[in-house]
């Protein structure tokens, strides 16, 4: 053995069971004790700052948007009056019959239509709960309060060091938020990102049929007169002199516009900011998140959102307000005559829709575990691909250095910890042990004795704030040459002397593939001083390629077993066995 390793036998047997220590989780969502029994903090009118610490409520924009609308009818109106306009308008009169295009709208289009919005309420639902879980919006990857925030849904954050991301989430009313309980960012997730994957499939195949049809001569403007054209479809709506309706034929140009740019543009936009959150893939394509950080990322998806829900309140309002029997036949019903089927049809697709939207937040109470099994199933292969991504080392400097980095979980309250702070970590040790030839306790001494690793990483935290900092410390293979895993340890398990939420301790379980990857350590510095309490004292892991709440901070034990299904109530991590988390989270 090397002089610079610890002597296995030095430190002691190691005799711990840290299993015994971990505590059951239920299988239903009860509100009131839920996360440790948070209270009912709901969120607050969206805030948009103006300068540096002026924040306006955007409630205003109800009133504002009002009389805006009402003096742009009055514009409207006065323009179309102008002979010059008018023949502007004449020259331009708002539609064209593009070259090669059929009239009709088929069977095919409809359903994807109805799959589209019926998908489309779960994610927008689920989004904006996952948005509460940290209700602010950055600029910059930093994520620092008020500095950074340009936009947010609760109170500003309080004076208090040790504030955490948990702290600071908000709920929603239940039947809004998906499931609207505060801080159920585990179950809006998988509700998110499930229905995500089946609204990708759906508009794979909408593209695919649109090209093999010869349909998307009614979405594709083919000349650049969509514009001009545009503007007089503009007039006429705003002049509430309805443009002729055609859309059997073709649309009218604005609405072409509109549908172009949503399918085209904001589909594939919500798409890639969303990919562009993952720490995996961050981490990996970082020429690209050096400019698009993974803040910039989640506040474009939000804007995105923002454009879809605008897209949606006058989509409707148009279908409604103009000729509604013959648009609904044409959309649900891939006909163009007057007769009611469309509408029939519609009321059936409306009446799915609504007993899916009020089920939804119950059944994801009662049955969380499903929701988690399915949506793992629908999603997960898709993280397990981004655990193959390399991070590049390097990728950030120490200028990246964040001036503040959140905190989160559930601190160390307890006498041991206390007596092994007072103490300087003198009497704590480190627990190496199961599946290993050599099971070893290390102090804090023996740990830095070892080979020093340093990184600059960036840290995302599931619930949506990030932070870039400097970690120094052994890295995890150094640990596994030391102690020699076992062919049969196939995942690794980190135990934390900090209680979780629910009582028992805090642990998580990573695939021992990932013990080996260059950036997987533990680390006992943080941007060149010790590991400070809130971080997690006196050492806590790094693994790039995840979300924060698997880095167990304030070790006491690392595990190596055939599967993380024996330990804990089973699913992987205090997160997974009590807030219904997913094992892999690389996006
Ligand atoms: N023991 C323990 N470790 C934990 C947690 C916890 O609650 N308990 N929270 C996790 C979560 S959710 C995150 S985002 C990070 C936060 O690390 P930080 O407080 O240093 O920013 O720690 C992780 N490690
Ligand atoms: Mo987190």
């Amino acid at each position: 053995m090397a002089a610079d390793e610890p002597d296995p036998q030095g430190g002691g047997a190691v005799t711990v069971n840290h299993r015994a220590e971990l505590k059951k989780a239920g299988d239903v969502v009860e509100p009131d004790s839920w996360a440790g029994g948070l209270e009912d903090k709901r969120a607050i009118a969206p805030r948009l700052r103006i300068g540096r610490d002026k924040w306006f409520n955007l409630l205003w924009m109800i009133p504002i948007g009002f009389v805006g609308l009402v003096a742009a009818v009055a514009v409207a109106k006065f323009l179309a009056q102008i002979p010059g306009i008018q023949h502007f308008m004449d020259r331009y009169p708002g539609s064209e019959i593009p070259p090669g295009s059929k009239p009709g709208i088929p069977a095919w289009v409809g359903w994807q239509h109805f799959f589209n919005l019926f998908l489309m309420m779960f994610i927008i639902r689920s989004g904006i709960q996952i948005l509460c879980d940290h209700p602010r919006l950055y600029v910059s990857r930093n994520a620092t309060p008020n500095k950074d925030e340009w936009l947010r849904i609760a109170k500003p954050v309080p004076d208090n060091p040790l504030w955490t991301a948990k702290d600071d989430s908000v709920g929603l009313p239940r039947q809004f938020g998906l499931p609207g309980l505060r801080h159920t960012i585990g179950l809006a997730r998988w509700w998110h990102l499930g229905a995500d994957v089946l609204w990708v499939t759906n508009g794979a195949v909408f593209y695919f049929l649109l090209f093999k049809t010869g349909h998307w001569r009614h979405l594709v403007p083919q000349s650049w007169d969509v514009f001009p054209n545009a503007v007089t479809v503009g007039i006429k709506y705003l002049s509430l002199n309805w443009p002729d309706d055609n859309g059997w034929v073709t649309y009218n140009s604005l609405q072409l516009l509109a549908y172009f740019f949503t399918v085209f543009v904001a589909a594939p936009g919500a798409l890639l900011t969303g990919l562009g959150m993952g720490p995996a893939v961050s981490m990996r394509l970082t020429h690209i998140s050096k400019y698009l950080s993974i803040q910039l990322a989640r506040s474009l998806h939000f804007l995105i959102l923002v454009y879809f829900l605008f897209f949606i309140l006058v989509h409707v309002t148009l279908v409604f307000a103009t000729d509604a029997v013959r648009n609904l036949n044409h959309m649900f019903a891939s006909r163009d005559d007057t007769s009611l089927v469309g509408f029939g049809v519609f009321c059936v697709a409306l009446v799915v829709t609504t007993i899916a939207w009020v089920a939804a937040t119950p059944f994801t109470f009662r049955h969380p575990r499903v929701v988690q099994r399915v949506g793992y199933a629908l999603i997960g292969p898709v993280q397990r691909l981004f655990e193959f991504a390399d991070p590049e080392p390097g990728a950030f400097e120490e200028k990246h250095i964040s001036p503040y980095f959140w905190h989160n979980g559930t601190y160390p309250e307890t006498v041991e910890y206390k007596e092994l702070y007072a103490g300087d970590f003198k009497d704590w040790r480190l627990n190496v042990y199961g599946l290993v030839e050599h099971p070893v306790s290390f102090t804090l001494d023996e740990l830095k004795a070892l080979p020093y690793h340093e990184q600059i990483t960036q840290h995302f935290c599931i619930q949506g704030w990030s932070g870039v900092a400097k970690w120094g410390g052994v890295s995890m293979q150094t640990i596994l040459d030391i102690v020699k895993p076992l062919p049969t340890a196939k995942w690794v398990i980190f135990y934390s002397l900090a209680p979780g939420a629910d009582g028992g301790i805090y642990y998580d379980a990573h695939d021992i593939l990932q013990m080996s990857h260059h950036l997987t350590m533990l680390a006992y510095n943080m941007n060149d001083e010790p590991l400070d309490y809130g971080h997690g004292a006196p050492l806590r892991l790094r693994n790039e390629l995840q979300h924060g709440f698997k880095m167990v901070k304030w070790l006491k034990g690392i595990e190596f077993v055939t599967h993380f299904s024996e330990v804990g109530s089973g699913y992987g991590g205090y997160n997974e066995d009590h807030e219904y988390f997913g094992y892999r989270q690389t996006i």
